[in-house]
């Protein structure tokens, strides 16, 4: 019963009952011991910035209605907001930013075991950055390609090159609105100052600069990551695999790679095909080496090379609990501070490996590019000499992992329509499909595991919309069986229709949750073809099961490029009333979308598909 409460998905339930049977914490005992959670911070009524405070503002109009400092319940809820997506775009951004170095660090010959991979789209960034291709060596453009993209960063020329893809339409609402974005640390930065007491006091420029500083997240940062990821290890093209946590293995030595960045995976994936890693594998009693993936690190192995998929990122513990794990690897996000606790009650090790992101408890191996191989053998090595470790009578593994297909990175998706999104466009003027919507990020212990995106997408299929994702979402629908292509049963007759005409499924996974970049560039050039802006497409945004500070950058890009996005967990903004009205109506006068909160997935799919009928009407659609 308890199992069922907490999450959707077979495989999890099976896992949750034997977190409870084996006494193991997990973070739905966490959320429990945390009830009542504080009604200031759910509100976002509470400032800790200075030590005046810390201050609360009484949300039902009595004292106080200010902080020491003055501030209001309209400053300290835009504030917090500012700091928590300021947070999430340093975040991908920070990742893009590794990407970039060891492209560039490829490029100049110092790094081991990469290469560069997809030079066709080395050649097309490296042209939108007004960068000589003709009779140049791969690596030359590369090393150009990589400064000049690193360069933005912080560049001074108060742009930045990929934001140039946006649509004209939409770009030019960003300059009357004064969020166009100038370079990427320069925002995340700017925002640590205007939060700063005594500077920014006017909640509505507070948000106007959170919009800019996800624009240069989403158009620029997050980008830069799939990007320059795809240089180093490939533009993703559509591949089957399978997910849940069934894809653990009784007699191989489990490796699960956790966390976000794809150049330490990527080069355990290339370790552990080392044959004398998988001799000594044998040579430990294990029938080899058994990788798969968890949260987004997860995606881009899958996307790229269909390394299975675990689960997302509640099922990190639940991973460890199957007693079945050798070596989690972490690199960085999303993994709770309590990982190695949970590994303590079995043989697992856990191996972090970013100065960024060390955790107590787990082994240190500081993976640098210039040692990336030897480093990733070194890990594949220590989880062989684990395996002995394992105790077989303490593990647990879900029998049945599920079929997906993923890859649909948005060259992919191009690619399957042969070549343009015409026909895309004509099964949207035709009818036979509404609109798209973007499911995107997290899990969340206060939902049921999987429950909000897997009810959202079910819904939004029936209805002919077609839904693409990424990050934890995709995962639970790769869990639930909604990307194969016989998931188009569950379509309405128009999706249907098409996706078996595509031989697509009615979900399409594009990736990792900085490749919601992908999104965007999907929706610019649809736009581009139309001639309009991104705000005057039939387009959906949704977080059904959101938690992080990534997310908060992610949905307010999505809102500010034009796409509506409904919320399913309700962010901490419920203490201001007038920043609820300028997210959730004013903003449609100026960027053409807002945000919704409705924590009842059905209802979600209600409002979105009201948009998209509205946005339609608009076209003459
Ligand atoms: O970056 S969806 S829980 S794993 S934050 Fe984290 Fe959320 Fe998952 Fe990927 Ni994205």
């Amino acid at each position: 019963k308890i199992a069922e409460k907490r999450a959707l998905d077979a495989a999890d339930q099976e896992i949750i009952v034997k977190t409870i049977e084996d006494g193991v914490e997990t973070a739905w005992d966490r959320l429990e011991c945390q009830q009542p959670q504080c009604g200031f911070g759910q509100l976002g009524v509470c400032c800790n910035r200075c030590t005046m405070g810390p201050c609360r503002i009484e949300p039902f109009g009595k004292k106080p209605d200010r902080g020491v400092c003055g501030a209001t319940a309209d400053l300290i809820v835009a504030r917090n907001m500012l700091d928590d997506l300021s947070t999430g775009a340093a975040a991908h951004s920070d990742h893009g930013r590794e990407v970039l170095e060891v492209l560039l660090e490829t490029a100049e010959g110092k790094s081991q075991g990469y290469q560069i991979t997809d030079e066709e789209k080395l050649k097309s960034i490296a042209e939108e950055y007004g960068i000589k291709t003709e009779g140049r060596q791969k690596e030359a453009v590369a090393e150009d390609l990589a400064r000049a993209m690193l360069e933005e960063y912080g560049t001074l020329k108060n742009s930045i090159q990929l934001v140039e893809r946006a649509p004209e339409k939409t770009k030019q609402l960003w300059k009357d609105a004064g969020i166009y974005p100038r370079s990427v640390d320069r925002e995340i930065v700017e925002s640590m100052h205007r939060i700063h007491m005594g500077v920014g006091a006017d909640y509505v420029n507070i948000l106007l600069h959170a919009m800019r500083t996800s624009l240069s997240d989403g158009w620029g940062g997050s980008m830069m990551a799939t990007e320059g990821s795809d240089i180093l290890f490939g533009t993703p093209t559509p591949v089957t695999s399978w997910a849940n946590l069934g894809t653990l293995s009784h007699d191989k030595v489990n490796v699960v790679l956790h966390g976000h960045n794809p150049v330490l995976s990527e080069m355990i994936v290339k370790a552990a095909e080392d044959p004398e890693l998988i001799k000594y594998a044998e040579e430990m009693g294990a029938k080899g080496i058994n990788l798969v993936g968890m949260c987004c690190t997860g995606n881009e192995l899958l996307m790229r090379h269909g390394i299975p998929i675990a689960g997302n990122m509640l099922d990190q513990e639940l991973a460890i609990a199957t007693g079945s794990v050798e070596v989690m690897v972490i690199d960085y996000q999303c993994i709770f501070p309590s990982i190695t606790h949970t590994a303590g009650c079995y043989h697992t090790k856990v191996i972090s490996t970013s100065e960024k992101s060390k955790v107590q408890g787990a082994t240190y191996k500081e993976f640098h590019p210039e040692t990336g191989l030897d480093t990733a053998k070194e890990i594949v090595r220590a989880a062989i000499e684990n395996y002995p470790n394992r105790n077989h009578g303490r593990v647990k593994i879900p029998s049945k992992p599920i079929q997906l297909m993923a890859g649909f990175s948005e060259e992919a998706i191009r690619k399957a329509l042969g070549g343009t999104y015409k026909p895309l466009i004509d099964a949207i003027v035709a009818g036979s499909i509404k609109g798209v919507v973007g499911i995107v990020g997290c899990n969340n212990p206060k939902i049921r595991h999987d429950y909000g995106h897997i009810t959202l997408a079910k819904e939004l299929i029936k209805r002919d919309i077609l839904v693409v994702e990424t990050g934890c979402a995709a995962i639970a629908s790769g869990k639930a069986g909604l990307l194969v292509p016989e998931a188009a049963d569950l379509a309405g007759d128009g999706l249907k229709a098409v996706c078996n005409s595509l031989g697509i499924p009615p979900v399409l996974h594009m990736g990792s949750c900085v490749d919601c970049s992908r999104i965007l560039v999907l929706a610019a050039h649809v736009a581009d073809e139309l001639g309009v802006g991104i705000g005057d497409l039939p387009l959906g945004g949704a977080a059904p099961e959101w938690y992080s500070q990534k997310a908060v950058s992610i949905g307010t890009y999505f809102v500010s490029s034009g796409v509506y996005t409904v919320l399913g967990i309700p962010p901490k903004i419920f203490g201001s009333p007038n920043v609820l009205k300028l997210l959730a109506v004013t903003l449609k006068d100026v960027v053409n979308a807002s945000f919704a909160v409705e924590p009842d997935p059905v209802l979600a799919a209600d409002l979105l598909e009201a948009e998209i009928e509205r946005k339609r009407t608009a076209l003459g659609i």
